[in-house]
Formats: C-alpha cells, structure tokens, sequence
C-alpha cells in the first residue's frame, strides 16, 4: 500500500449482498438495491463499504466459491451495474473494499475444470493434489481431501468440497490474483477484506496431525511459512502503487503473528480480524463447542491487542459479519426486555477502542438471531456439514440443537429489516432465506422515526467519534477495572484531555465510584444510553461515554 492512513479514520460497513436490498424481485439481494441504500448509509455516517463476494460463482458458498474473478454474477448484477455503485458511492464519499477469496476457487472454475482432468495438465500445478491424502479435517467438518477418479488422487480443500484451496507456491497463481487485484484497483475500488489469508501458505511437509473435533489442524496450515513473503510480493508489484488499504482476515493468529502481519514497514496488511474476543463464549475458538462467556476474559482478549499493537500494527473493531451470530443478546447483553440498551451498551463500548470500526448490516437496528422452528429450516453448508457432523458424536440432542441454533451463519444472513411491509420491505417476493419474524418491531423504518433508537444512537456515536478522532485515534488507552466481572471501562487519554467509556455488562445495577477520580477534569457526557445519569450507581446494560478536560 501507499504510504496511506486513511484506514485508520474509516468506518466500514460490511454488505451481505444477498441479504441487504433485492431490487428486481427474485428474493434475492443484489446491486441496483444497494444503490438504492446508498443514501441510508450516507446518513448513518459510515465512510467505507466491505462488500461480500458479487462475483460469478455457483453460490454452494454463497460466493466465497467464485468461478470467475472478473464476473458480476447475474444474481446480482452487471460489470455495469457495479461501475455504476462504485461511482455512486464515491460521489457520497463512501469508499469501497471488495472481498478477495484467494485461498481457494469454485471447483467450477476454469482452472479446476483443467487440473482435475490429469496428471500433465498445464493448470495441474494451480492446485494442491496428493495421491495420498493425509488426515487434516476442514474447517466445514469434513476431510480435507477428495478423491477425483479422472486422474486417480486427492485435492485439498480446506472448506467445501466445492472449494478447491490453489497452490500458492506457483508463481503463475501469483501473477494470475495480482492481476485480479489491479483489474479492481484500476476500476477504483480503495481495497480488499482478504478472506483467511493466513491460510494461503501451507507447510509443503503436509504432515499429518488435525483433530477432527477441533475441525484445524492449527498448526499445519495457519500462517504457513511463506505467508509473509506472498503479502510481501503482492504489496510490492500491486498495492503499493495505489491509494488502497486491506484487512486480512485471519484465524488462530496471535499477537506476534498480528504485529507481522500490520507492522506499517512490512509492507503486509493495513490491519485484521482477530477471532479471539469473539470466541470468548466457546473452547478452542470453535463456535459449536458453547462455554459461558465472561466479560474479564473477554477484557482480557481485547486488552491483550489494545496494549499489544500500542505502538507497531494496527485493529480491527467488530462484534458481527456474516459468520457470526448476532452481538445483542450475546456478550452477557439481553435481546428481548434490554435490547435495545444492550445493543447501545455494545456499540459504546467497542467502538472507541483504538482501530478501525466494523459495523455489519443490521446491527445498527439491533437484529437478532433467527429463530427456526427446525434445525432442517437453516440453509448454510457449514450448519448442515456441521449437524451431520454432530449427529456422529456422542452428543445429547439438547446439546447438538442448542449449539447449532448458536452457531448457524444463518443467524447473520436474514435479510435486512428495511420496514413492516411484506417480507421487510427485503423483496416484493419470498427471500432466499426467511425474514426474522420480528420484523415489524424491529426495522429501519420505524428506527428512523424513533429518537431513541439504536440506530439514532448509532448515527450519534458516529458523530462524536469523528469529532474526537483524535483521541480516538491515538490516545492512550487503559483498562480501569481489568479484573470486574461486571465492568467494562476504559480511558483514552492524549497530553490533558480523555474519553472515558463505563459499561455495566449486567442485568443488574452496578454502584460505581470512579467518577471522583476526574476532580481536577471538566466533564461532558457525550453518550448515555439512558436518559438520565446518577454517578454513583449505572442502571441494567447502562453504557456511558464521558469527554474530560483538565481544568
Ligand atoms: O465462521 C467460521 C466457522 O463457523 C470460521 O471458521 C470461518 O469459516 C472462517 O472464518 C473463514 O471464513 C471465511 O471463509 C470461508 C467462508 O465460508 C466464510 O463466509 C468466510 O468469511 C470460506 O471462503
Ligand atoms: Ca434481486
């Protein structure tokens, strides 16, 4: 990349494509409807859009299998149409990253359709074949490899069976995703949300080792070891030449790992996704193992990057993609009598943390997770992989539905709540997926009109947080009370002048004293997610966010 910095000033909205807007009526979201939104974000505040995969692919992965990089698949538009968004959102000041699946391609994909078909194939080498499979599990729960009987071996896929993983060690794989890369650029995209790019590289031993339970052979195939090299390479023949920024995201990776990957003279990455606060509520970081969560662990995940990237590197700020399951209602918060102080109480709290904001849609109105009269109602590949899965393991059928009813991706991928009309004024026709049935509650139409709304709420915090990006940008940052189990509060402090955020992250009030500590400070309370204040006690999921200035 340039030497630019306007990442760490962006506040990124995350499109499920999808999901978010249908324009033509098939249940289907697609381009022209995010146009037809471009105004709503403007209003919001947000300055960036992460885009998922648009591009052509047979959909078994909701297009994280693309079969052509260079194809806006008919679902959701033209090359036209997109030319004509990306336009549109510049003109609103909205930059926009696209999603670069380069792990792996569709099985459908012209070069696969070549490499399976023998041994001599010029396209053979594009992807990792074995005649022995060796015993790592996937991500999705099954093995990794398939057998394909035209030329007798085995092709690794690290996700679906319909994901072949490419082989990055070939230099001709290289050049073909650099220029993938600069066809965007050049088209004016500002960047890439990488996809488990950490995973590219794989250790050319292919030792065995992966427990089928943990789902990863962690340490066979994380940050393989020319990870670094291929960022390296990338950003020296392509990114460096433009104004962009990229945020990789990574799984398993550790703070040394993050400080490599973000270290502004190494030349990787802008900044990535950390998976580790998000798997505070289960064991091993995988989602379907369900564990209690605990708000000292989940301060101790954060606080391990807020002081750990302090001066090299740089974070990412989330609770939700479309792989997660929604924040309100998860993190100790409630999402039916406090949902809407919860999902408040969520967004003060991780959004003046230091790094870069991720809001995905629908978390501004506070979504909630689907509720399924069945387990057979979810539609995503890994829920059904992973029930299957399950159904093999000696585990209770209480457990097994609750932990898929937790786990399902389909939670995040609802389509959005637009209004109370017929399916939430998502499509004139049914939706790929069902419509939560709390549409009519919870939507934006209503949230719009509502002053207290989580989404008002929203556009406020956006306005404060630009207005002290400063602070927000650089000051210090502190844990006051590491070791509460209710508390979550924290300073930003640059030369005389602070934020303080205290959230209570119970059902219960929480007396507080620390208020006394600012004497000598001038006080202005910017955010309250209630109407009132009393300083020696917060009320239930009571979050506040305070400006002090020395006297
Ligand atoms: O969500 C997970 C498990 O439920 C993660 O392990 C997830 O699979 C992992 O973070 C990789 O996710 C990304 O790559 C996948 C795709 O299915 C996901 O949607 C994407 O975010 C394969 O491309
Ligand atoms: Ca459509």
């Amino acid at each position: 990349m340039k030497n630019t910095n306007w990442f760490k000033d962006a506040i990124i909205y995350q499109i499920y494509p999808r999901s978010f807007k249908d324009s033509n009526g098939d249940g289907i979201g697609d381009i022209k409807g995010i146009i037809s939104k471009l105004d709503y974000l403007k209003d919001l505040g947000i300055n960036c859009v992460w885009l998922s995969p648009v591009y052509e692919s047979p959909m078994d992965d909701n297009g994280y299998d693309i079969s052509d990089y260079k194809a806006i698949h008919k679902d959701f538009g033209t090359m036209e149409d997109f030319k004509l968004m990306l336009h549109e959102m510049h003109k609103r000041g909205i930059r926009l990253i696209m999603d670069l699946v380069a792990n792996h391609t569709s099985d459908e994909h012209p070069w696969f359709k070549e490499s399976r078909k023998s041994k001599d194939n010029p396209y053979r080498d594009y992807y990792i074949w074995k005649d022995k499979p060796n015993n790592w599990t996937g991500f999705f729960g099954e093995k990794a490899w398939e057998y394909v009987e035209e030329c007798d071996s085995y092709y690794l896929h690290l996700f679906g069976k319909k994901q072949p993983d490419v082989n990055w060690e070939n230099p001709k794989v290289r050049e073909t995703y650099k220029d993938i890369i600069k066809f965007y650029l050049d088209l004016g995209v500002d960047g890439f949300r990488c996809d488990v790019i950490n995973v590219i590289s794989k250790d050319q031993r292919y030792k065995n080792g992966s427990n089928p339970l943990i789902l990863v052979g962690k340490k066979y195939f994380i940050n393989g070891p020319k990870l670094h090299d291929y960022l390296q390479e990338i950003n020296k023949d392509v990114l460096s030449n433009y104004d962009c920024m990229t945020v990789g995201e990574t799984v398993f990776t550790t703070l040394d790992d993050m400080k490599l990957l973000t270290a502004e003279d190494r030349n990787e990455l802008s900044m990535v996704f950390n998976f580790d606060h998000t798997s505070v509520d289960n064991f091993l970081g995988v989602k379907w193992l369900m564990r209690k969560f605990s708000l000292k662990r989940f301060k101790k995940s954060l606080d391990k990057y807020q002081y750990g990237l302090k001066d090299v590197g740089w974070n990412s700020l989330f609770y939700e993609n479309h792989d997660q399951r929604r924040s309100v209602g998860r993190f100790n918060t409630d999402d039916s009598k406090y949902r809407v102080e919860s999902a408040k109480l969520l967004a003060t709290t991780m959004y003046f943390l230091k790094g870069t904001p991720f809001i995905y849609q629908g978390q501004e109105i506070g979504m909630t997770n689907l509720n399924v009269d069945s387990l057979e109602d979810f539609v995503d590949l890994e829920t059904h992989n992973v029930l299957k899965l399950m159904k093999s393991l000696p585990l209770s059928k209480k457990y097994i539905d609750k932990s898929i009813r937790n786990g399902s991706r389909d939670n995040a991928r609802t389509p959005m709540q637009w209004d109370n009309t017929t399916n939430a004024g998502f499509s004139s026709s049914t939706p790929w997926l069902m419509v939560n049935n709390n549409y009519k509650s919870i939507n934006v139409e209503k949230s719009i009109k509502d002053d207290n709304s989580i989404l008002n709420y929203y556009k406020k915090l956006i306005k404060i947080y630009k207005k002290y990006s400063l602070l927000v940008r650089e000051g210090e940052y502190k844990d006051l009370y590491p070791n509460s189990s209710k508390l979550f509060a924290y300073e930003r402090r640059k030369d005389n002048e602070l934020l303080l955020v205290v959230s209570n992250f119970s059902n219960k009030p929480k007396k507080i004293r620390l208020l006394k500590k600012y004497k000598g400070y001038r006080p202005e309370l910017l955010l309250n997610n209630y109407k009132h204040l009393d300083e020696k006690e917060l009320k239930p999921y009571q979050s506040i966010l305070i400006h002090l200035k020395k006297k």
